[in-house]
């Protein structure tokens, strides 16, 4: 599987993201399942995924959608049991398909049995694993605030000390600097990885080296020795895939986490160009438009300053709204269209290409009226906040339609049939009502459907070295919302153009002149002449040059 070259079979495979509660639900309770997903194996085999990463399904009180663990080694009683995990990545295998499980070490749920021994006193062995402090002039022990909102610290009657919670109240943060965790958490790793599964995804990864004394968060001064110990105690020479979701990560940090000399991780998540929507020192909420140019500028950047690591390539997750309402356009019109320029763009640049669920068939965003219609705890927490702040209900709902992560959840849209096919019962998030039109059912049987598009790029990657290992370069003469860019070996060149915008735009690439090998495109042209070229509406191709 590794050879003499480092190549690996996650720099070739397209990993498709799973999140289990909106993906099929087996049994009519309305909650996705691990049989479920077993179900749907075809269909991902079909679509020629190497990889799933799913999203947490161990046990969990929800509070946080499973990113809040209360056992890592037993599965969440509405997903199934230990035996249906096993039998998913048996079947997985099966197919080709590695699994990739969801790794969320940076806290744990206030249930997991560490905390709630934790809690009971000051002398309990496991109060360690926690990161408790005193009060300060009886208050908390400094300002550091809560991603899903107020202070990160919570007070315990109990002990008279304070807890410290990056995220929810009920997810407290363990103390990476206590070995007795660390090693607890790779003990708990080699039980997956005994079980044959593919890697981890680490959720926050950035944030375990914290020091919450010094007002530090992400990428405290021992991070990187704690992924060292990591990958030397549980997936050294395996050759698994291991993605860290990294907020903070610059090109110069991601080299650290990638670069293989340093043996820690295989790529990370970057999100500079997910925020690039986001108003200057605001938060997700506070909205701006998208600049072409700027994300062009960011993702050209990362192509290219990664000499010694390896890039992770998205546009969604179960964090993001839906590509395609986002930056593209879900319009009757141009829906199809911007989603496979998207598709198109992405995929062919290079790095390893992750498809959310229900990307690879143009779902887009469901806006709500009202916050009674929203799950997520970011959102509703951040609704009353900004309530109290004195912000119109109107503006709060609409960053809520434009950001918010039930975006993204709601149930995969499987066929037209009641509750779009995920489930015979009530769904247990709103079923966006364009699934009579935007289904999975409908996108098989037209040849001409995004999931096509997706499929072939899914494939070129598979059978192109050029594909996953050539270089990257950008072809600089063209339209600010153009991109355009050639991948190249000594064997074989592909040219990409993609037209980011809902304008035609003028191409002029004379080296280029009459082309007819268009391996895919979103307009089915036959042949474009480079020379002086008028892009359509989000017109994007790839055509091998070489
Ligand atoms: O997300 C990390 C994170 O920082 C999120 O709060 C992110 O900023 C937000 O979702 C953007 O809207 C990871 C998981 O992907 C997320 O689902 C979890 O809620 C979070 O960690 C806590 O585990
Ligand atoms: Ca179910």
């Amino acid at each position: 599987m590794e050879n003499k070259n480092n190549e690996h079979w996650w720099q070739s495979a397209v990993v498709y993201q799973i999140y289990p509660r909106s993906f099929q639900d087996s049994n009519g309770d309305g909650i996705g399942d691990i049989q479920g997903i077993i179900s749907r194996l075809d269909y991902l085999k079909n679509l020629g995924i190497g990889a799933i990463w799913l999203s947490p399904v161990y046990k969990s009180p929800n509070t946080d959608n499973g990113y809040d663990i209360s056992d890592y080694q037993d599965i969440m009683p509405e997903f199934g049991t230990m035996q249906d995990m096993n039998q998913l990545i048996f079947e997985a295998k099966k197919r080709q398909i590695r699994i990739v499980m969801d790794l969320v070490v940076n806290h744990t749920s206030d249930e997991h049995k560490w905390f709630v021994e934790a809690k009971k006193s000051k002398e309990n062995p496991y109060r360690d694993f926690y990161i408790w402090r005193d009060p300060v002039n009886g208050k908390e022990p400094n300002d550091l605030r809560a991603s899903f909102g107020g202070s990160a610290w919570k007070f315990d009657e109990n002990s008279g000390q304070y807890y410290f919670h990056l995220f929810s109240e009920k997810q407290p943060d363990l103390n990476w600097e206590n070995k007795q965790v660390r090693n607890s958490i790779w003990k708990m790793m080699n039980f997956w990885i005994d079980k044959g599964i593919g890697g981890f995804r680490m959720d926050v990864i950035d944030l375990i080296g914290k020091q919450p004394d010094k007002m530090i968060t992400a990428n405290g001064p021992h991070l990187h020795d704690y992924l060292q110990e990591m990958n030397t105690n549980t997936f050294s020479g395996k050759d698994m895939l291991t993605v860290g979701e990294t907020w903070g990560a610059t090109p110069k940090n991601a080299e650290l986490y990638s670069n293989p000399e340093r043996h820690e991780l295989s790529m990370v998540f970057q999100f500079e160009h997910s925020v690039l929507d986001q108003a200057q020192d605001g938060e997700k909420w506070d909205l701006k438009p998208l600049c072409v140019a700027e994300l062009k500028k960011v993702l050209y950047k990362w192509q290219i300053s990664l000499k010694h690591g390896w890039n992770s390539l998205f546009w969604n997750n179960h964090d993001l709204p839906r590509i395609v309402s986002r930056w593209g356009n879900d319009s009757k019109e141009y829906r199809v269209k911007s989603a496979k320029m998207f598709a198109i763009l992405l995929h062919m640049m290079k790095g390893t290409p992750y498809i959310y669920q229900g990307e690879e068939i143009g779902m887009t965003n469901y806006p709500v009226k009202d916050i009674s219609e929203v799950d997520d705890i970011e959102s509703i927490n951040m609704y009353k906040e900004r309530k109290a702040k004195g912000y119109e209900k109107s503006e709060i709902i609409h960053s809520i339609n434009v950001k918010d992560r039930d975006n993204a959840r709601t149930p995969m849209q499987w066929n037209n049939k009641k509750e779009a096919g995920f489930t015979t019962g009530k769904a247990w998030l709103h079923v966006n009502p364009n699934y009579s039109q935007i289904n999975v059912k409908q996108a098989l049987e037209d040849p001409d459907s995004i999931f096509y598009t997706y499929k072939k790029l899914v494939n070129l990657r598979k059978n192109s070295k050029t594909l996953v290992w050539g270089d990257f370069i950008e072809i600089k003469k063209v339209p600010e919302n153009v991109f355009a860019y050639v991948r190249e070996d000594v064997d074989h060149k592909f040219l990409v153009v993609a037209n980011f915008d809902q304008e035609k735009n003028q191409l002029n690439l004379p080296e280029y002149g009459i082309q007819k090998n268009i391996i895919l495109g979103n307009y089915n042209e036959k042949i474009i002449d480079l020379s002086s070229y008028e892009l359509k509406p989000y017109e994007s191709f790839a055509i091998q040059v070489k």
